[in-house]
Parts: structure tokens; C-alpha cells; sequence
């Protein structure tokens, strides 16, 4: 069965081919088509031969574009052809009845015929514009969902497609991604094909994804490490944790830290990520920077996606980071955040500009991007008015505003909702669905809150759980 991330290379010989494919297969690719148009016949093979070699060794399958000999010469796994390329029996004449032919398609038709001529699957695209292919035809999901009614063999969509049309193309129905420009264009081509290979999490059985959570212990309950482990848990995903500062911590504010030895903290991550296949992590309180920068460094490494909160200062104002940690998480673990989700008094100790408007909050968030982060989500939550957010999607700006209530129960806000995006990105939401749901479901944690103690009482995260799960089934379709 073809299913997962299938990457194709892109024709851009710079030298970094091999690189690049090896990037995406770390970062979950499980099928790679090499297409290479204009290149000479010898190095050709020889490339196909290298890239076949680690796709083997990375258990990904191995298909080469137009070429059924050269497919058998260096052992691949298949061909895949266009509609003007030989026919099926023609390929299956030089490759055998074990090796997997596909075919190009752009409707009902073209598909039931590829079926019926024995394809073992069919690319159908392309789904969304793109510009990796000359004289495509466009033909949208609608058809895509046809052809999934019309045959039964595996479909991989393609073209123009980004992990938000991953998304959809799945759920039109979709068995495979084919990816050119937005694996092999992208400067960080693993945390790409991780991004879009989490797609596939969607409608695991629970727990469904693994989250990590790198934070401080919180005694209270409300935040920090137990928010996140409840956030995690009452989400439906499978929570692992990794402590790096105990607080002696209640409702009115922050009494003492005591802080995870740096070592002990990585023994914690390496007993964690050399065994469980972490899908998301998520960072909150790190409280000095020789920690930080190893944090980092096992993210660097294992490309993961993170969604780094730069937690610096708590509720009641005590700072939660030494000057060493600060300048760590800028120049280090910054740079590694797949997503950042500072609030306002955070964003001025990174850019040393507190925003006042919306304006503002997109030009902090373009100026932590230029500081590496990949995308930066801004909680306009210090504001006045309703809360609006802004969340900065690579190039692409959106703003979310929900609904400000009158509470002082709002212990463990920051810390739900960046676990709760990890959780739902771990889940296969693309990140834009990710933060929405989380944030919906933040927002009914502050609603539902209750007093607790005598300060700022936990939001409610049980409640939320439940009435989040109840609106996504009243609004499921039938
Ligand atoms: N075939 P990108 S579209 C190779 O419609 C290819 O059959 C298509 O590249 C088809 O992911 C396409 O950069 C290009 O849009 C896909």
C-alpha cells in the first residue's frame, strides 16, 4: 500500500540533491521519485543509484520518473509514468510483475483507465496551481474526491500542494502527498517533510501523536509542566515530559525555583527521543542558559518541530530566566522554533519593542522571524479590547481574535495553549487548523475557570476538553 509523504525531486542540480532527500527522508518522506529531465544519461544513473541506496536504507520506497530501464538497472521500486510515456504492459514487460508502476492522471477518465490497464497507483493533479510543471491542468479537489469514488487503487495527489492542501487532500481523499517545491525549496527541507508528514497522524486512534514537553514543574497545578501534561492527555495525544526547573509555585506567585542540573536534563531528553518517536515538542520555562542552548541542540539535531513559548517572566512578574538563558534563546533555541508564541512583554524583551497596535505586533513578529523563527504566533492578550493574536505563517499573516472574559483565573494560559498547538500539530492539523483549535480551546479553559486559592486560579482544562470535542462532533460532517 503507497501511502505517506511522497517527495519528487526538483530538476535544481546545485549539488544538494542527495542532501536534500536524505533531509526529507529524516523527516518521515516514505516515497521518493526521482525526476530528473535534463541531465546526461551517466550521471543520471549514477545519482538514481545513490538515491536509491538511501532510500532503502531509510525503508522508503524508491521510484524512478519515465525510465522503466533505468528503474530495473539500479533495483528501484517502481516507475512512474506520464500519459504520453509508454503503457503499462510495456513497463511491466521491463520491470516484472513485483515492481510498482504508476501513472500520471488528470480525471475520472484518465484515472479508471490507468486502473483498468493494471497501474498499482495514480498521481492525480494538479490539485493547486503550481509552478514546478509547465501545462499542467488544474483539477481541484472536487475531482480528486470523484476520483477516489471511481478506483480502488492508492491515489497520490499533487501539484501546488502545502500542508494546508495536504490536509484537504487527504481528506478529499487521498492516499499519498507528492511534494516538489515545498520540500526541495525550502532552506530546512527535514522540518519541511516533517511538517507535512504529520499530516498523516490525522485520525490515528488515540493517543493519537507524541508530544514532549520541555518545562518547569509548577506545585500549584495551574501551569508549567501539569498544564502541559493535562492539556496533552485530555487532547487525546500521548504526553512524555522533561523537567528542567521545580517551583515552589501557588496561585498569588512564584516562591522559589530550584533548578534541573543541565545534565540531568539532557539524560532526561536522550532517554526520551532515543525511544519514543516524538512528533511534536513544546518548550516553557527553561530557567538558565546552559540548558537552553541544549535543548536547542537536541532539536537542531533531531530536526523536531517545536513550539518554543519563551516563558520569562510569571503571572506576578517574577522573572523566570537568568540573563544567560535570555541570550540563549535568542541566539539558539530562536533559530530552532518552528513556531513562537510570545506574549507582549516577551516580544519586548526579544526585540526591545513592547507592540501597542496590530501594526506593531506584525512588525515585532517579521522582525523574530528575520531572528529565525519559522512562524510566530503574537497573543495580543496585554492589549485592551477584544484579544486579537497574530499569527505570521511563514510569509502569510493572519489575525485571530477571540473573546476577552472578565476573570482573574487565567493561571496556565501561555502554557495550554503552546501545548495544545504542539498537541494538535502532533495530531495532523496544519499549523493555521492547530493554533485556531487550541486557541478555541484556551478560550473555553478561561470561560469554564473557577476560583481556586487565593490568587489566579487554573483555567479549566476538563471542561474545555469535552466542550471542544462535543463542537467538533455537532459540526462534523455526516
Ligand atoms: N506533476 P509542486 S504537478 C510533477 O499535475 C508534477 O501531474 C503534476 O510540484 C501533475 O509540489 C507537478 O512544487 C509539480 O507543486 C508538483
Amino acid at each position: 500500500m503507497l501511502s505517506g509523504l511522497y517527495l519528487i525531486t526538483d530538476d535544481n542540480h546545485d549539488g544538494k540533491l542527495q542532501t536534500k532527500v536524505k533531509a526529507a527522508l529524516t523527516g518521515g518522506a516514505k516515497v521518493v521519485q526521482y525526476r530528473a529531465k535534463d541531465i546526461r544519461p551517466d550521471d543520471r544513473r549514477e545519482m538514481a543509484e545513490k538515491l536509491n541506496e538511501l532510500c532503502h536504507d531509510h525503508k522508503a520506497l524508491f521510484i524512478v520518473n519515465d525510465l522503466p530501464e533505468l528503474a530495473n538497472e539500479v533495483g528501484a521500486d517502481g516507475v512512474h509514468l506520464g500519459q504520453d510515456d509508454m503503457t503499462v504492459a510495456q513497463a511491466r514487460q521491463i520491470l516484472g510483475h513485483k515492481k510498482l508502476i504508476g501513472i500520471s492522471t488528470h480525471s475520472v477518465d484518465e484515472a479508471l483507465k490507468a486502473e483498468a490497464q493494471g497501474a498499482d497507483y495514480i498521481g492525480i493533479g494538479s490539485i493547486f496551481p503550481t509552478g514546478s510543471k509547465n501545462n499542467t491542468t488544474l483539477v481541484g479537489l472536487a475531482t480528486l474526491t470523484k476520483v477516489r469514488r471511481a478506483v480502488r487503487i492508492p491515489i497520490v495527489a499533487i501539484g501546488g500542494i502545502t500542508p494546508e492542501g495536504a490536509f484537504e487532500a487527504l481528506e478529499a481523499g487521498a492516499d499519498s502527498i507528492a511534494v516538489i517545491s515545498g520540500i526541495m525549496a525550502d532552506s530546512d527541507p527535514a522540518r519541511a517533510a516533517k511538517e507535512y508528514s504529520l499530516i498523516f497522524n490525522r485520525n490515528k486512534p488515540v493517543p493519537n501523536g507524541n508530544v514532549l514537553t520541555i518545562a518547569g514543574s509548577d506545585s500549584s497545578g495551574g501551569a508549567g509542566i501539569q498544564a502541559d501534561i493535562k492539556t496533552i492527555t485530555l487532547l487525546g495525544s500521548y504526553a512524555s515530559s522533561v523537567l528542567t526547573a521545580l517551583t515552589a509555585q501557588n496561585t498569588l506567585g512564584v516562591i522559589d525555583t530550584y533548578a534541573v542540573h543541565t545534565d540531568f536534563v539532557e539524560k532526561q531528553l536522550e532517554a526520551v527521543l532515543d525511544d519514543i518517536p516524538i512528533d511534536t515538542v513544546k518548550t516553557g520555562m527553561l530557567s538558565w542558559g546552559g540548558i537552553v542552548s541544549r535543548i536547542a541542540r537536541a532539536i537542531e539535531d533531531r530536526s523536531l518541530l517545536a513550539v518554543v513559548d519563551p516563558v520569562m517572566v510569571a503571572k506576578g512578574g517574577e522573572a523566570l530566566l537568568d540573563q544567560g538563558a535570555h541570550d540563549s534563546l535568542i541566539s539558539r533555541l530562536l533559530p530552532q522554533s518552528y513556531l513562537l508564541t510570545p506574549n507582549l512583554p516577551e516580544v519586548e524583551v526579544m526585540t526591545g519593542i513592547e507592540p501597542r497596535t496590530i501594526e506593531e505586533m506584525v512588525e515585532a513578529g517579521h522582525n523574530l522571524q528575520e531572528l529565525g523563527a519559522r512562524n510566530v504566533l503574537i497573543k495580543g492578550g496585554h492589549l485592551s479590547g477584544d484579544a486579537t493574536d497574530i499569527l505570521l505563517l511563514g510569509d502569510t499573516e493572519h489575525h485571530l481574535t477571540a473573546q476577552r472574559f472578565d476573570t482573574v483565573n487565567t493561571h496556565g494560559t501561555g502554557c495550554t495553549l503552546s501545548s495544545a498547538i504542539a498537541t494538535f500539530l502532533a495530531q495532523g492539523y496544519p499549523l493555521k487548523h492547530a493554533v485556531e483549535r487550541a486557541k478555541r480551546f484556551v478560550s473555553l479553559a478561561i470561560e469554564h475557570s473557577v476560583p481556586n486559592g487565593q490568587g489566579h486560579g487554573a483555567v479549566n482544562h476538563i471542561i474545555a476538553a469535552k466542550l471542544l470535542q462535543q463542537e467538533a462532533t455537532a459540526t462534523a460532517t455526516p
